[in-house]
């Protein structure tokens, strides 16, 4: 790892040393409670999907401030072009756990009536989310595209995209860096480096001095922060969002963070992290490092995180029962909202499915067995 020292302003012990956040008590509280509702959501899916009631999760312990942090940064009107990780900065911007829930169970609620992947959300917005993205990077360009469009129309719209590690890796970074370079469009690029691209550590994912140096290749600023440190993320993604509005050109920020979970649910993190590293990061959890500045600002006192954390989890609890309550998508909605007029070899197969469903009974039914 790159002896750079990340900008950081909160202190273990909590204290800020005067810096100027800006934020009301109202704002903080925001913060706080959101990074409390990811975690719940977290550990709501991750036994949903242990016990069977869902097939798939992404783990987000660990990284709720990068997210937090970052989304703090924006307006409403800027658009943000996640990382399937990142449903932190959806929160904080007013999406429901219900709305992630209806994806989770893929539902008849679930906006893409659950032909994606859990954790693969499309909102109806509060808030310009675009729908997520498998394949690592393409959703890179995709940000770059919009913000050099929105300069072409004399827009002060500022396009945040996030990527992990092993998205500096992609074909979509290198084109999206270099044309936004280029042509200094508005984008923050956000590389949340949590240490690991599923088992492939730093060393062997890049031969350069950490990831925010690869910006000076493309005439960009990059800057290192402390990612588990909301404030510190919230500052340089912030002077990154202003730069960026006034014409400044885009950013690269590297967020130096650490999941402290699997890379997802199918993941055994045991088999190739070594305990230390957990044991080191554990002791720098961002909710509790935010929590002693909270405290210092006369805040937050023991037993706000028992009574939030616990108010979280009902809602959570609440916005799964209701999801799993939901009916499943009709059958007929797999051959829907692709084609304006559906080709008739299409039509043909949809009748045949339908004709088999019929006959047999619906083949999905299993008694709440683990779906897969
Ligand atoms: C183009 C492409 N290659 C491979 C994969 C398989 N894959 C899924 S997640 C992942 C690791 C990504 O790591 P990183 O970008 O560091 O993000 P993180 O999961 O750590 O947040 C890989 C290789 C993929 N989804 N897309």
């Amino acid at each position: 790892m790159t002896a750079t020292q990340p900008i950081s302003v909160i202190e273990e012990s909590g204290a800020i040393n005067g810096h100027a956040h800006g934020l009301s008590k109202q704002e903080l509280s925001h913060c706080y409670r959101t990074m409390l509702l990811v975690r719940a959501f977290d550990d709501t899916c991750l036994k949903l999907q242990r016990s069977g009631r869902i097939g798939f999760s992404i783990p987000n312990k660990g990284v709720e401030a990068c997210q937090v942090g970052a989304a703090s940064a924006l307006r409403k009107s800027d658009w943000i072009f996640p990382s399937y990780r990142d449903f932190g900065m959806a929160l904080y911007h007013g999406v429901k756990p219900l709305d992630m829930m209806h994806n989770m169970y893929g539902n008849a609620q679930d906006s893409a009536k659950g032909r994606q992947m859990p954790v693969h959300f499309s909102f109806d917005a509060p808030i310009h989310f675009v729908s997520i993205s498998s394949p690592i990077g393409t959703h890179i360009p995709q940000a770059v595209g919009a913000a050099y469009a929105a300069m072409m129309r004399k827009e002060d719209t500022v396009f945040l995209t996030s990527f992990g590690d092993g998205g500096t890796s992609s074909l979509g970074f290198h084109s999206g860096m270099n044309f936004a370079g280029v042509w200094k469009a508005p984008v923050v690029f956000l590389c949340q480096n949590n240490g690991y691209a599923i088992s492939c550590p730093t060393e062997e994912q890049t031969a350069s001095d950490g990831y925010a140096i690869k910006a000076k290749a493309y005439g960009m600023p990059g800057v290192v922060v402390d990612g588990n440190d909301l404030l510190a993320v919230r500052k340089v993604v912030g002077e990154a969002v202003e730069r960026a509005r006034k014409g400044g050109g885009p950013t690269l920020v590297e967020a130096r963070t650490f999941r402290m979970g699997g890379h997802s649910t199918s993941d055994d993190p045991t088999r190739y992290v070594p305990k230390e590293l957990v044991e080191y990061w554990a002791k720098r959890d961002p909710i509790e490092r935010f929590e002693r500045f909270l405290a210092q600002a006369g805040y937050w006192k023991k037993g706000d995180r028992d009574r939030l954390y616990d108010e979280c989890m009902q809602e959570v609890g609440a916005a799964a029962r209701a999801a799993e309550e939901t009916a499943r998508p009709a059958l007929e909605t797999v051959f829907t909202d692709v084609y304006a007029d559906m080709p008739a070899h299409l039509r043909r197969q949809g009748q045949a499915a339908f004709d088999l469903a019929a006959r047999k009974g619906d083949a999905s039914a299993g008694d709440g067995k683990f779906p897969l």
